[in-house]
């Protein structure tokens, strides 16, 4: 069954690629539709190692049998923060070119806008006759028309901003929850009491796809806000990891990292000789701060578990309903580890944002993760979940951008492997419209905008094995942070950005990525016709 699908599908693909070419790029649309599903979940601020099939301790074993029932992805680059990385995935382009830059609202929540001259993956994949479905994390504008509602989900619910609160209450808006329930603005009186948001975008997710239209392929985007802070949890699940963390954050940062190289998911020559942990060691802090943050990091990797158990219930839905098989289910991160220290400031740099609404905040240790803390797990355990690699979310070295990830489809994926291919977020769109058999229509007029080509390349012909790279070793693809940047081409990486919390730039340092992961050695002085060049693709097409 599973291979007379597949060939069903491959068939379906050749003739929808062929008719698309013919039609001018017009959209195909299948008349007996086999096309798969599209899964795509996307955890937010989750470190490199935070899950088992990565070297977690923490128990996640939906997301570990998918993950071993099929390819790990060990190499996939995002952008260094939420926004610019659901722009990548979104629009197949740079992180910064299609944002619309606008000045912070009250409360410091960002007011961006995703421009509309980015053709992005629901637009396509309705057009392309799929029905569109999405419960998160938008994060890529507020205003009417740019919402997921007229951005080309059939069906969604949104968190339209960056964070938020996982409980009904107002956190950095007052008066103001955020969210949208198909283009419509939520209220405070539209939630129950005992709303938890991870439970609620299963529940609607759930909700969707019981009405789907039978012989209609589905795109359904899982963008959930677990594990980003504040970290919080429903009452029965805080003490789930109790003591579990007393180790503290060194120790813990060894044991996955020898756990994630057993696994094969970092670099085989990585090391932590030269590991710069930017905290005081574990064994200087004090026995409350100790607590503090080891309570932090019980309740985060709570959340973990609890984000594990809600893809298991959409899962099972898809098991039970017959659909398990003909779904493509991807799962990654939008970046690397979070590293704020809200609630357990100990003084440490950097403090970052403070709670918004101080007289509303309780971060006594007894209230941590309930309703009206405002927690994170630290800089020290973030780089538990980000070592081998360099710093953590906000930074362009490795520890930032780098996310780890999954695809699961066992008529087209082989199980257990780990691909360290270098692939960016641009690529999933291209790969997702080679699923469904169409393709993008490149620059010109989409539904009367005018709108830019991509920069992705789609993933499929090496997730499935038949190639062994997605990109030429000459492709190129830069970032910006602060003043400074980074470009990757093949396996040499440029970053001139300087260490978390300094300002600034530093001359341009170039490594070699499959020996070096780390970015300890810098080879520039070696290598001063490569680091001219791509200083100047640098400028020429990423600032
Ligand atoms: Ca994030």
């Amino acid at each position: 069954m599973n291979v007379l699908r597949f060939l069903a599908f491959v068939a379906l693909l050749i003739i929808a690629t062929s008719c698309t070419k013919e039609a001018q790029h017009r959209p195909a649309i299948a008349t007996t539709d086999m096309r798969p599903n599209i899964l795509f979940i996307v955890a937010d601020d989750l470190g490199f190692t935070d899950i088992g099939a990565f070297g977690s301790e923490i128990s996640t074993p939906n997301l570990d049998e998918l993950a071993m029932g099929g390819l790990r992805i060990a190499s996939m680059h995002a952008g260094p923060a939420c926004q610019q990385t659901r722009t990548m995935l979104m629009a197949s382009t740079g992180h910064m070119k299609p944002i619309e830059v606008r000045p912070a609202q009250d409360g410091g929540q960002r007011d961006n806008l995703l421009s509309l001259n980015w053709a992005i993956i629901p637009e396509l994949l309705q057009e392309a006759g799929y029905a569109t479905y999405m419960t998160g994390k938008w994060d890529l504008g507020r205003d009417k028309g740019y919402t997921p509602a007229t951005r080309g989900f059939d069906r969604s619910f949104t968190q339209l901003n960056g964070s938020s609160s996982f409980f009904r209450e107002f956190f950095l808006i007052p008066g103001e929850l955020g969210f949208e329930d198909d283009g419509v603005h939520v209220g405070f009186e539209d939630l129950s009491e005992d709303f938890y948001v991870t439970d609620h975008y299963t529940n609607k997710m759930l909700e969707y796809l019981g009405e789907a239209e039978e012989g209609k392929p589905w795109f359904a985007y899982m963008p959930y806000t677990a594990p980003h802070w504040p970290l919080q949890l429903p009452d029965d699940w805080l003490d789930k990891y109790a003591g579990k963390y007393e180790m503290g954050y060194d120790e813990l940062r060894v044991q996955r990292f020898k756990r994630a190289l057993e696994l094969g998911v970092v670099p085989e020559n990585s090391n932590l000789d030269n590991f710069e942990s930017q905290v005081d060691p574990w064994a200087d802090l004090s026995a409350d701060e100790q607590r503090k943050y080891s309570r932090a990091q019980e309740i985060y990797a709570g959340m973990i578990e609890h984000l594990d158990m809600s893809i298991g219930r959409i899962i099972s839905y898809l098991e039970q309903s017959g659909q398990l098989e003909n779904t493509v289910i991807v799962f990654t991160s939008d970046h690397g580890a979070s590293h704020a220290e809200f609630g357990v400031d100990t003084g440490r740099t950097p403090k970052g944002r403070g709670p918004n609404m101080p007289e509303h905040t309780d971060n006594r240790l007894e209230n941590f993760g309930r309703i009206n803390s405002f927690v994170d797990h630290g800089r020290g355990f973030g780089a538990a979940g980000s070592a081998p690699f360099r710093y953590m979310k906000g930074s362009l070295t490795e520890g930032g951008l780098r996310a780890a990830g999954f695809i699961n489809y066992p008529s087209a994926v082989k199980a257990g492997g780990v691909t360290h291919t270098y692939m960016t977020m641009m690529d999933f769109l291209p790969t997702f419209l080679e699923i469904a058999g169409t393709e993008h229509p490149g620059a010109g007029l989409f539904k009367g905008r005018e709108i830019n080509p991509i920069l992705g390349a789609s993933m499929w012909s090496h997730l499935t094995g038949q190639t062994d790279v997605v990109h030429g070793e000459n492709y190129s693809v830069g970032w910006t942070g602060g003043q400074g940047g980074a470009l990757i081409r093949g396996n040499y990486k440029l970053i001139n950005t300087p260490a978390p919390g300094q300002q600034g730039t530093t001359d341009w340092r170039l490594y070699d990525l499959a020996a070096d992961s780390g970015e300890h050695i810098n080879i520039a002085s070696q290598n001063i016709d490569i680091v001219t060049e791509m200083i100047e693709e640098w400028e020429t097409n990423w600032r």
